[in-house]
């Protein structure tokens, strides 16, 4: 039975969740579907969760876990699916034929405040202890067998006592910087640019997602339907918002993406607008006493690759098998081996990630870089091999790669 909040200052569940993102909310779906208790603590309120706009693409396992899991009726109404992308540079695009190279393989344009949307509506329909708006969010005991959250509601302070806690509080979460120092390694690239998103009230271009080299730097066009528009624009890592009034962002759009052929651009009132940093990232372990950090809070790549959503997904179904095993069976095998298993496809994803971003941002002003980069695009967009080996990565590895 669910633990219930009654207002009482101590807590007891089984999985303590730290954040309501894809992570967190996957988690405890998983775990519900097995019969483990979980309490999930969000520093924001619902309306924040479900506004936020962020990631736009599934992969094809991703997608299918979604639906197999009862949590997929709305987005294969509404989700678009997608069989390749196009590259474009030199004004020309090449298509990559993801069902054709991946042996029927697609990912699902659906918004990730969408997929939210939809497990939060899952887990407060099954009963699942859900609480917005906490503040000042501790944890402490990591290293025993009780380790505990503490945290703040309206009501007043709460203590959740659990067996394990997940932090799923993404990058900026207080799990990580909560480990001791020197019991976590981390890797990090700082990108020299970052990128500027627009959701704009536009149909999209083209059917499907265009990722633009040209000399001024990088462009993407995505969608969330049929009537709206997602556009980034690569900037200089400090750009503010303000230097970007409206007909500035479409010019440079314009510019960048303009074609040889007959091409063009809809445009529409922006709905929304930010500036994301663009970095790599990863802690190794990614565990530290009976705390496992899941997703975001243990790693974020460039979104050139469209993986972030992806490996939490990922780093999700290892964590949620790993408690199965613990709980039914009383083994820690699968815990002890939740970090290793998860950095393999962390790594090959930042590969891939660092991969695309290379390949398709302006980088230096020399102009030998710029020809290799040429080559580099010629190369897969003419050898079935290489073309393969994106579109292999981009519709996601397989989960059971090892
Ligand atoms: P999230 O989504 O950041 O969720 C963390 C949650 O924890 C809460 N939180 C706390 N709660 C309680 N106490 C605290 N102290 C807390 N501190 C934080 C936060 O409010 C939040 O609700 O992490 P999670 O669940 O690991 O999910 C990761 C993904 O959100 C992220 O990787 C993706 O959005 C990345 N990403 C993309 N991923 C894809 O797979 N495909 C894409 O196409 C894609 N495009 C993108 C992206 C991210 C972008 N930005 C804005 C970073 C495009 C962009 C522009
Ligand atoms: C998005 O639709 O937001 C999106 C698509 C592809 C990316 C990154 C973001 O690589």
């Amino acid at each position: 039975m669910a633990t219930r909040d009654t207002n009482v200052k101590g807590m007891r569940t089984q999985v303590g969740i730290i954040g309501a993102g894809p992570s967190g909310l996957i988690l405890a779906h998983l775990l519900r579907l097995t019969g483990i208790e979980s309490v999930i603590i969000e520093a924001r309120s619902r309306e924040h969760c479900e506004q936020r706009a962020r990631a736009g693409v599934l992969e094809h396992d991703a997608a299918a876990l979604l639906e197999r899991i009862g949590v997929g009726e709305r987005m294969r109404r509404e989700g678009l699916v997608h069989r390749g992308i196009f590259l474009r540079f030199n004004g020309r695009d090449h298509r990559i034929d993801f069902t054709d190279l991946t042996g029927g393989r697609s990912i699902t344009v659906y918004g990730q405040h969408e997929v939210i949307k939809d497990l939060i509506a899952a887990a407060l329909d099954a009963g699942q202890q859900l609480l917005f708006d906490v503040e000042d969010v501790s944890v402490d005991e990591l290293e025993s067998r009780r380790p505990r959250i503490h945290f703040r509601r309206q009501s007043g302070a709460v203590t959740l006592e659990c067996d394990v806690i997940a932090g799923c509080d993404g990058f900026h979460g207080v799990c990580r910087p909560s480990i001791p120092n020197g019991a976590l390694q981390s890797f990090d690239k700082t990108y020299p640019f970052a990128w500027l998103g627009i959701l704009a009230a536009a149909p999209p271009a083209s059917e499907e997602l265009v990722y633009t080299r040209h000399e001024r730097g990088f462009a993407l066009m995505s969608m969330r339907s049929p009537q709206i528009t997602r556009l980034y624009l690569q900037v200089p890592p400090s750009t503010s918002l303000d230097e970007w009034p409206d007909d500035r962002i479409w010019t440079e759009l314009r510019t960048r993406m303009a074609t040889n052929e007959p091409w063009a651009l809809c445009e529409g009132t922006i709905l929304q607008r930010s500036v994301t940093p663009m970095r790599g990232f990863v802690v190794d372990p990614m565990q530290y006493g009976r705390l496992y950090l899941v997703g975001d809070a243990a790693h974020i790549v460039p979104p050139t690759g469209a993986k972030g959503m992806n490996l939490a997904i990922a780093d999700v179904r290892v964590l949620a098998e790993a408690l199965v095993a613990f709980y039914r069976d009383g083994s820690s095998e699968l815990l002890g081996e939740y970090s290793t298993t998860c950095l393999r496809r962390v790594w090959r994803v930042q590969r891939f990630s660092a991969y695309m971003t290379r390949m398709l941002h302006r980088a230096s002003d020399d102009p030998f870089d710029d020809r290799v980069q040429l080559a580099e695009l010629e190369y897969v967009t003419s050898s079935r091999a290489a073309a393969a080996a994106l579109a292999e990565n981009y519709v996601g590895l397989p989960f059971d790669a090892r």
